[in-house]
């Protein structure tokens, strides 16, 4: 299976988009990402202008495009004394939010990682010892990256049980704000779920669905990841809380999605179809003005299982424990 065709034929179906069946496909995705090239190019970037901090983050960039997925080690960023202290800006404050907001899964997982994989508030934590504890604890690793990547591309790879992290951090004028993906939403949003099953699983779920699945058809599926393992909620005894990585490292979105004031967002039951069909216009650089509640882990579950059954494919598709490489079955 070679990436240079764009397709694959599955079960006599010519129009399959590529998608990695063995692990080691792996390395043919994650090459590509929105700032490649010259460097940072969204305009509203706060290290658009900063030369040194371009270079920094291209060097670390670079790290992350030579790893394999042989190689035995994620290599180790040693971060600067600025980058440290963006860190320690979020870290403190970040956890005093989570404090009633989190779902209870989340500050478990954080504080075992303050214990076991450096998780403190004056160190970042290397992705190399984050991925071999996530490894230990549901089989998900991380794999470093250089940016944003495609849809296809990003889901994908949780079909694997890979996460794709960005090991640089935003810019430290603004610690507070970032445009794309950095660490501290890496780690303080998505790593901590990783540990744990319930979450992991509907990560995998999506992912698995997104093999070879239909151009046209893919944004829902990005579209579903977005208002779940992004932006989701999930009722614990009796308390909404949220689970989703895209709130748990934004400040501004922890105050908003818990503001008891008036003009507070809404909040809707899970539902991936409506969510899928209706709802692929949400902002990317502002709060979420709705947000979408599951009645618990169990519910999500069946829920988004149910809807990735639904995905208009001529085959199915199984994760492979033991190979870690996926199988496809013709569906009868
Ligand atoms: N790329 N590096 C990276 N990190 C993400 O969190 C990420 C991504 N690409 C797409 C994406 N997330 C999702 O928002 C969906 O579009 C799948
Ligand atoms: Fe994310």
């Amino acid at each position: 299976l070679s990436k240079m065709s764009k397709h694959l034929t599955i079960c006599g179906t010519p129009e399959v988009p590529w998608f990695p069946t063995n692990f080691y496909d792996l390395d043919k995705i994650g090459k590509e990402t929105l700032s490649e090239g010259d460097g940072i190019q969204e305009a509203d970037h706060p290290g658009f202008r900063d030369e040194e901090y371009k270079k920094r983050r291209n060097f670390i960039t670079e790290l992350a495009l030579k790893y394999q997925m042989y190689d035995k080690e994620v290599p180790r960023v040693e971060y600067t004394d600025t980058e440290v202290g963006v860190w320690q800006h979020c870290y403190p404050k970040l956890k005093k939010h989570y404090v009633g907001r989190a779902v209870k899964e989340f500050n478990e997982s954080l504080a075992q990682m303050e214990k076991y994989c450096g998780f403190a508030e004056d160190n970042i934590p290397q992705l190399e010892d984050i991925s071999q504890y996530l490894i230990s604890k549901t089989g998900w690793r991380i794999r470093p990256v250089g940016g944003l990547l495609s849809q296809r591309e990003f889901l994908n790879g949780l079909a694997f049980k890979v996460f794709h992290s960005t090991q640089y951090i935003r810019h430290h004028s603004a610690p507070e704000y970032t445009p794309e993906p950095d660490i501290i939403h890496e780690l303080m949003g998505h790593a901590p779920m990783f540990a744990n099953k319930h979450y992991a699983d509907l990560s995998q779920m999506i992912g698995l669905a997104s093999l070879g699945c239909p151009d046209h058809y893919l944004p829902r599926l990005g579209t579903l990841y977005w208002f779940t393992i992004e932006f989701g909620l999930c009722m614990e005894e009796g308390e909404r809380k949220a689970y989703g990585a895209g709130i748990l490292s934004s400040f501004g979105e922890l105050d908003w999605c818990f503001s008891q004031e008036e003009k507070a967002p809404k909040f809707f039951p899970l539902d991936c179809e409506e969510i899928a069909e209706n709802h692929g216009d949400f902002p990317i650089s502002s709060v979420q003005p709705y947000y979408f509640v599951s009645e618990s882990w169990e519910d999500a579950r069946k829920k988004i299982r149910d809807y990735c059954d639904a995905i208009p494919r001529p085959f199915n598709v199984f994760y492979n424990e033991k190979t870690q490489n996926i199988e496809v079955d013709r569906k009868i």
